[in-house]
């Protein structure tokens, strides 16, 4: 059985049956499939396609959609325990999934037509077709209102024009979830399928972290389509969030999974470890730097199951995902980086898993809005006050 822990505090005696099985048929997938190569594929600035069929037939994609959709109507703990186990394996494994569910195919099942519905996400479920989701610009980031990507209408259909930065599977995506604001009007979300003239897409290849998953730019110059491609029910800059809010659930319990691993390496390592004639872990100072290490972990577990149980409760706030999001992901850094720090010179090897997973975190702490965008997000939240932006430029946008 491949380690789920630790679970200092049984926590495991909160989880379902059913959670437990998922959780650990996923931790077996990454144990057997994913664990033995993805230093590899991170060193080499690789992701491993031939994993995404795989994840379709698990069940990874969509999860809690219902079955006709190509789900499994799972709990929202389960869904979360899956982005735990597999960001156990790698942040760029759990990136890829979160695209694909939370974002592109959560897209579609809230703001699509029926027909977009049962075009995409059965296909998209089985991971016969990749989706991903274009909203930050290069001058448009943590401001995503900002954004200068035009929708103009023509007759029928639309004409798009803009460019997308970072974006998650950008040059593996066969359909692309694209936000653009009309012209004079409010935000809109658009399907655009790969091959589509106009529209193309560029990796970015100078990545220091998240080094085994495809960050690409996307480009759309005059790319017509028939409004049969917008989706019809997206308007205003709320429905990219409420996709947000989605993704960032999951990495609040994604992160636990590298912090996790973290954890367990640098138990084991310096158990082992001999210095000035005994293990390291027999040191004061190493066994605060393991407690630290728990401490946090267990928080955060804690944190992502509450978060859980109220999304299952339909009581959760897109102010409280933020909050999770914004801990956890820098709770799992700080780990990170301790468990990098206990392994030594050996800590700066991808033949240990710390630095790997150190250099992602730094990553998932700035994507779905930085560890500041949270800040300001829940401190808005807790005294409805917006800090984001000076009180005269509050209502210079349309939505
Ligand atoms: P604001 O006035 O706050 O909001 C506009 C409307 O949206 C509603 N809303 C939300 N709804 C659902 N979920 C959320 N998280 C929401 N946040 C806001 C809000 O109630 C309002 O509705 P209404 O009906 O009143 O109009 O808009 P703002 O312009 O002040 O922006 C606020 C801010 C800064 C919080 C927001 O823009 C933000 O979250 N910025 C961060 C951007 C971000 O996170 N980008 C992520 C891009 S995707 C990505 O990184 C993928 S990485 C994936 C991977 O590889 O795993
Ligand atoms: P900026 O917004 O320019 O922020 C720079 C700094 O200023 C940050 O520290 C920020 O916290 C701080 N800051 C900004 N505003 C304030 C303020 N008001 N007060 C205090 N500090 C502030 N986007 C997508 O749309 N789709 C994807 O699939 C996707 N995948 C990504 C994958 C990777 C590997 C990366 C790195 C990014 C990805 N992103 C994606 C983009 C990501 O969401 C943005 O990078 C993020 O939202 C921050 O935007 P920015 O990079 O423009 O930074």
């Amino acid at each position: 059985m491949p380690q789920t822990g630790p679970d200092y505090l049984k926590i495991e005696r909160l989880l379902t049956d059913e959670e437990r099985s998922i959780r650990d048929m996923v931790a077996d997938f990454v144990a057997s499939e994913v664990a033995p190569t993805i230093g590899q594929h991170w060193l080499e600035g690789t992701f491993p396609a031939p994993l995404v069929r795989r994840m379709g037939a698990l069940g990874i994609f969509g999860p809690t959609l219902p079955p006709e959709y190509g789900g499994a109507g799972i709990s929202h703990v389960a869904y979360g325990l899956i982005m735990q186990e597999l960001e156990r394996g790698d942040s760029g494994l759990r990136s890829f999934a979160s695209v694909q569910s939370a974002l592109s195919m959560h897209a579609i099942w809230r703001f699509g037509s029926e027909e977009q519905r049962r075009r995409w996400l059965p296909a998209m479920a089985r991971g016969e077709v990749i989706g991903c989701f274009g909203l930050t610009e290069p001058d448009a980031g943590s401001d995503p209102g900002a954004m200068r990507t035009r929708a103009r209408r023509d007759g029928a259909g639309w004409v798009l024009n803009g460019v997308k930065r970072w974006i998650t599977n950008g040059t593996l995506a066969d359909v692309a979830v694209v936000w653009a604001r009309e012209e004079g009007g409010a935000i809109q979300g658009f399907l655009v399928e790969k091959g589509t003239a106009g529209f193309s897409a560029q990796d970015v290849h100078t990545k220091a972290s998240m080094r085994a998953s495809h960050t690409s730019d996307l480009v759309l110059e005059d790319v017509v389509l028939t409004d049969a491609a917008r989706l019809p029910e997206a308007r205003g800059l709320g429905a990219p969030l409420a996709c947000l809010t989605q993704a960032r659930f999951g990495i609040a319990f994604g992160v636990v999974g590298a912090a996790m691993d973290c954890f367990n390496e640098a138990l084991a390592y310096t158990g082992q470890r001999i210095a000035f004639g005994h293990p390291l872990a027999g040191t004061q100072l190493v066994q605060e730097r393991l407690v630290d290490m728990l401490s946090r972990v267990s928080a955060a577990q804690l944190l992502a199951l509450q978060l859980g149980r109220l999304k299952e409760a339909g009581e959760l706030t897109y102010a409280q995902v933020s909050l999770a999001k914004r801990n956890n992901t820098r709770a799992a850094l700080e780990v990170a980086r301790m468990g990098r720090e206990l392994l030594g010179g050996n800590g700066i090897t991808t033949e240990y898993r710390a630095i790997r997973h150190m250099a992602n975190l730094e990553t998932v702490d700035t994507y779905e809005g930085t560890y500041e965008v949270h800040t300001l997000i829940v401190g808005r939240d807790l005294t409805g006050l917006d800090a984001f932006r000076a009180p005269e430029q509050s209502k210079v946008r349309s939505d």
